[in-house]
């Protein structure tokens, strides 16, 4: 048995999970320590502080949902929040609830052991430091681990290079350098339109062009903010039911049943004019579900790209013509494709051309061509899902590790809970539902909480899910998202596939059956008593 000092609870993470997971801990009466790698909280919101990072999701959506006072006393400055704003509430967050006494900064957990003869946990951090505990809850976020192309020839560049999830905190001077930008997903979009105005020339590096549908962030009036606290309650209702978890209704109409194009082109015309996902969610309910209204959904953004974008060759390649609108995740841009038509702005297309090295002064495609660069980008994305909690250094029962348990693709009950990895909760663990986080992150806690209460009132020093309940869950997963036309996206490499790391097992690692789905799932997992768990008093013999 370890000697380490003895905890009930471990959080890793002091990004939205785990900040929410102390408010739960608290509630049941639990001793906790917390561990988060980052010197301040905002997991997410904390290393991701990239030019141009904001929330893709309105800020009165992308929020703490469990105490209400805390909604009514903030205010957000716009529509969808910038990073240093998001960082801000969630530091407002830690004060108010006194929560960084329970928080151990710079300490990154790199090992947690379970031990069957205790049903205990040891969680060890890069810090040296070591505790047991009881219950182990992961809050470390669908794209902790960012993934970068091992291009040959980095070592000899003579400028700079950033990752864009692991950017520098001290000021990044891109003033009158040649800068170029690797990537054009939902991050790659934001640097682009942010920095393009401020560097010398921009090259970017666009391998599959995607559905930017413009966000029309704008600043929030007195007005409007007010206007949103007195629909606090209403906006929390639709959230928690609207299908990807967005304060919005839905549009209570299906695109199959308008007959007439024009009509159906219409109707786009508005949620296109609305911004963020409203084009997606306010419009029709059956967008990702229909071929021929994603088909005419996809055929209109395309012509409002070649609307705004003057030269045709550059509108073209801008284009996405390869996957369905939700094959990827559609980013959101503020004057992203306008920038295509700035004069120090170039496209480069490498999907026939992929880049080959980098060279002491910039990148070489495989075809020869040469791009110089000051300084290189890379917006190339994420280890997305699985990779935080499988480079956890995580062993369950026998010593198996995460990392080996989901080389096949994770099965976790309720996307929370891996059979052979008891009293351990994932909170955003693969196969939870793809949704915005902060109301995902709230529900799965309020569950684990659930689980945790019948576990102490039983006395159980042991719960975990069953093989079963994991493989039930990975068949809904899979079901459900072949009802979609998501995989048709499959061959652009979506990360919520595992199909954008090479190697990687492409597996369905999300549940598409929507936020009201999800919760109506953990509400029958908890009025059923919970099925899919095994909870045991002593530990089990050898
Ligand atoms: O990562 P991505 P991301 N050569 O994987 C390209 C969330 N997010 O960080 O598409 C050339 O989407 C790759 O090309 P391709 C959001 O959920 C949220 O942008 O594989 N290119 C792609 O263009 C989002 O979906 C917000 O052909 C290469 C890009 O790199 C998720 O994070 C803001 C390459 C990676 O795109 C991930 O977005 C930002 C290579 N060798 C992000 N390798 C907000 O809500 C990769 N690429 C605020």
């Amino acid at each position: 048995m370890s000697a380490a000092p003895r905890v009930d609870a471990v959080v890793v993470g002091a990004g939205f999970a785990g900040m929410r997971s102390i408010v739960e801990l608290r509630r049941l009466g639990l001793s906790m320590r917390v561990f988060e790698a980052g010197s301040e909280v905002g997991g997410t919101w904390y290393w991701n502080r990239y030019p141009g990072a904001r929330t893709d999701t309105e800020s009165w959506g992308y929020c703490f949902f469990f105490d209400k006072e805390l909604g009514l006393e903030w205010d957000w400055p716009e529509r969808f929040p910038s990073q240093p704003d998001v960082q801000k509430y969630m530091v407002h967050v830690a004060d108010r609830f006194d929560m960084r006494k329970e928080i151990t900064f710079n300490a990154r957990v790199d090992g947690a052991f379970f031990d069957e003869a205790t049903n205990l946990w040891t969680v060890r951090t890069d810090t040296g430091e070591e505790v047991t505990c009881r219950w182990l809850i992961t809050g470390l976020g669908w794209l902790g681990v960012a993934y970068k192309p091992n291009l040959a020839g980095l070592d000899s560049f003579a400028g700079e290079w950033y990752q864009t999830s692991l950017w520098p905190k001290e000021e990044v001077n891109l003033e009158g350098k040649r800068v170029a930008v690797i990537g054009t997903g939902a991050t790659g979009i934001q640097v682009i339109q942010t920095i393009a105005p401020v560097v010398e020339h921009l090259t970017v590096f666009q391998r599959t062009p995607n559905f930017v549908m413009p966000g029309r962030n704008h600043a929030l009036s007195d007005h409007q903010r007010a206007e949103l606290k007195r629909d606090y309650d209403l906006i929390t209702e639709q959230t928690f039911n609207h299908v990807f978890a967005f304060p919005m209704d839905p549009a209570n109409q299906l695109g199959s049943e308008v007959s007439d194009d024009a009509d159906l082109i219409r109707i786009f015309e508005k949620g296109w004019e609305d911004g963020g996902f409203r084009y997606i969610f306010t419009t029709v309910d059956d967008m990702l579900v229909d071929q021929r209204v994603n088909d005419i959904a996809a055929e209109f953004v395309r012509n409002k790209i070649r609307a705004i974008v003057k030269d045709p060759v550059t509108a073209e390649l801008l284009c996405p013509k390869t996957h369905p609108i939700g094959g990827k995740r559609p980013p959101l841009g503020n004057f992203y494709f306008e920038t295509f038509n700035r004069s120090n702005v170039t496209l480069v297309d490498v999907r026939p051309d992929p880049v080959a090295e980098i060279t002491p002064t910039g990148l070489r495609l495989t075809s020869g061509a040469e791009y110089e660069a000051d300084v290189i980008i890379f917006a190339t994305g994420f280890d997305a899902m699985t990779g935080p909690l499988a480079k956890m250094n995580v062993h369950g029962v026998g010593d198996r590790t995460l990392e080996a348990e989901w080389v096949e693709g994770p099965n976790l009950h309720l996307g929370i809970s891996q059979a052979g990895f008891p009293n351990l909760f994932a909170i955003l663990g693969p196969q939870g539902p793809f949704a915005s986080h902060p109301p995902v992150i709230e529900k799965q806690v309020e569950f684990i909480g659930k689980v945790l209460d019948k576990a102490l009132a039983d006395g159980a020093e042991r719960v975990e899910s069953t093989p079963e309940a994991g493989a039930a869950w990975t068949a809904m997963c899979d079901m459900i998202l072949h009802m979609t036309l998501v995989p048709k996206g499959l061959d652009d490499r979506p990360w919520f596939l595992g199909a954008n790391v090479p190697g990687k097992k492409q597996t369905t690692l999300a549940y598409l059956g929507g936020m009201a789905g999800y919760c109506a799932e953990l509400d029958k997992e908890r009025d059923g008593g919970f099925p899919g768990y095994a909870m045991r008093k002593a530990p089990v013999p050898a």
